[in-house]
């Protein structure tokens, strides 16, 4: 099974990770958390590239190196864990750049979708959990953090990444579950438990 989270900065995926690791641990199942970019020695030197501040990188490249860094952990590490029968969590995974460098950055979608095919071997997750926050939250949540790259990239760029993750819920309902990720943790991971159950 397949599971992956979204949401802008600040959101809780981290946090509810953890809990829904915990949650399937108890239960015996074997899995393993990634996070993207990154998950493979290769796939974080490109997420030290991509988030340092002190890279101009253009959208285009930055695309590439997204994708790049997901062709990597898809081969070395999504499709065995899959084809094994474990159970992968992951921080982000294509709806990330159909919203980012789709919505945010104004590229081309198409493009984008067929790079996202070409990278993840058209794999899917079983289920995508997208925990909204308002971004005047995910300000607040991160206000104590240096900013990366993509961080600085500005409020208009990231009120078009909330638009995406919402257009991209509204048109896969049955994959798509939003979640609202303002409340306390326990109160964000319960309605998690509750759709997981419902699933399976
Ligand atoms: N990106 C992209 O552009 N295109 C792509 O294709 C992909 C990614 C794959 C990755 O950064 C960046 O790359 C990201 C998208 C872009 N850029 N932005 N902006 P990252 O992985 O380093 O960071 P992130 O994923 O954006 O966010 P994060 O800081 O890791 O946040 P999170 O995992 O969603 O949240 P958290 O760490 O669980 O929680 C954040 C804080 O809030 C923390 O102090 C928690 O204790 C607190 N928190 C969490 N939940 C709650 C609740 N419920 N109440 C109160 N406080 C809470």
């Amino acid at each position: 099974m397949f599971i992956s989270f979204e949401g802008i900065d600040g959101c809780g995926k981290t946090t509810q990770i953890e809990q829904l690791s915990n949650y399937f641990e108890k239960r015996g199942a074997e899995l393993i958390k990634l996070r993207e970019p990154g998950g493979t020695a290769t796939s974080e030197q490109i997420r030290s590239i991509l988030l340092n501040h002190k890279n101009d990188i253009d959208s285009v490249t930055e695309l590439f190196l997204f994708e790049a860094a997901r062709s990597c952990l898809v081969q070395q590490i999504i499709k065995p864990a899959l084809d094994e029968g474990k159970i992968v969590l992951s921080d982000r995974f294509f709806d990330s750049t159909i919203a980012y460098q789709g919505y945010g950055r104004g590229l081309n979608m198409e493009m984008i979708n067929k790079l996202n095919e070409f990278a993840t071997q058209n794999i899917k997750p079983d289920i995508t959990f997208y925990l909204k926050i308002s971004l005047d939250l995910s300000n607040q949540r991160t206000k104590y953090k240096n900013p990366d790259r993509m961080e600085l990239s500005g409020q208009i760029f990231f009120e078009r990444v909330i638009k995406g993750f919402d257009e991209i819920a509204l048109k896969e309902p049955n994959r798509v579950i939003t979640i609202d990720s303002s409340g306390q943790v326990q109160k964000t991971f319960s309605l998690i438990e509750k759709a997981i159950n419902e699933r399976f």
